[in-house]
């Protein structure tokens, strides 16, 4: 029965490596087609793989440990006396180090992608925010400025608003500034691998970059409330033309005052 177990532990590490190791093909691991569509979430799926490589190949090898004990266990040698043992330092300080240089290392390869995604001198340069985010109990408010304005800190009068509905270009890193009006939220597009906490008092700027078109969830990731739930929306990533296209209709849409026909309303917006 001794062998038994001792094959057990073994096989069953291996087939649940085996199995890890095709997840990808499935799409087990990541949310939507299993590929991140920015830049930065690409680097991060990466990092991910990498740390898996780290647990499988450990997992197997204490498991082929534990198999080998248990397999000597399993098949004494006649007359053999048991071991009574106390523990052995150099063991110990063995998978004191290993462990810790294995962490040393993850800490430091890392820091490269974290400095990117969070710190505000390595983000690209040149990237003016597209919209302003707000979240608020229980909807994400969208404010854009006008076609060929900058945002502004505070709102504007011709500056165009959306619910739940945040558009972004491709084809160059996009930048938002995240709010929250009540209480703490979490801005987290699955997808994108894109979270970040809103904090009530704080204007934390986001970046990403699309690598495709199409159209996204977007999810509160902090509990907030009843309605936390229900706090859904989307981001859809759009040329750069069709965006400007699109930001041009929401102006006109939102500032159409259904006494002139759009196409006067947008020769007045074009005057102003
Ligand atoms: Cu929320």
């Amino acid at each position: 029965m001794g062998k038994f177990w001792a094959i057990f532990f073994v096989a069953s590490a291996i087939l649940a490596v085996a199995v890890c190791a095709v997840a990808p093909d499935y799409q087990w691991w990541f949310p939507g087609d299993g590929r991140a569509h920015s830049t930065l979430g690409q680097k991060i799926d990466d990092l991910f793989y990498l740390i898996l490589v780290i647990v499988a190949v450990t997992f197997i090898g204490t498991q082929a440990a534990l198999g080998y004990v248990l397999w000597k266990g399993a098949t004494p040698a006649p007359e053999q006396k048991a071991l009574f043992t106390h523990g052995s330092h150099t063991l110990e300080v063995i998978w004191t180090i290993v462990p810790s240089g294995i962490l040393l290392f993850i800490a430091l390869y890392q820091m490269d992608v974290w400095a990117q995604y969070r710190i505000r001198s390595y983000y690209p340069k040149a990237m003016e925010p597209v919209a302003e985010v707000t979240a608020r109990q229980f909807e994400w408010r969208i404010r854009y400025p006008a076609l060929g304005k900058r945002l502004m800190p505070t709102p504007q009068p011709d500056d165009i608003y959306t619910v739940n509905d945040l558009r972004v270009p491709t084809g160059h890193p996009v930048a938002i500034s995240l709010r929250s009006d009540d209480v703490q939220h979490s801005f987290f597009v699955p997808e994108l691998r894109v979270k970040q906490d809103a904090v009530p008092g704080l204007v934390i700027p986001v970046w990403w970059e699309m690598t495709d078109t199409g159209t996204f969830d977007l999810t509160c990731a902090e509990l907030c409330g009843w309605g936390h739930y229900k706090m859904r929306g989307r981001v859809m990533a759009m040329s750069e033309a069709e965006f400007l296209t699109w930001k041009n209709q929401a102006a006109q849409a939102q500032f159409f005052d259904g006494t002139t026909t759009n196409a006067t309303a947008s020769e007045a917006d074009s005057n102003n």
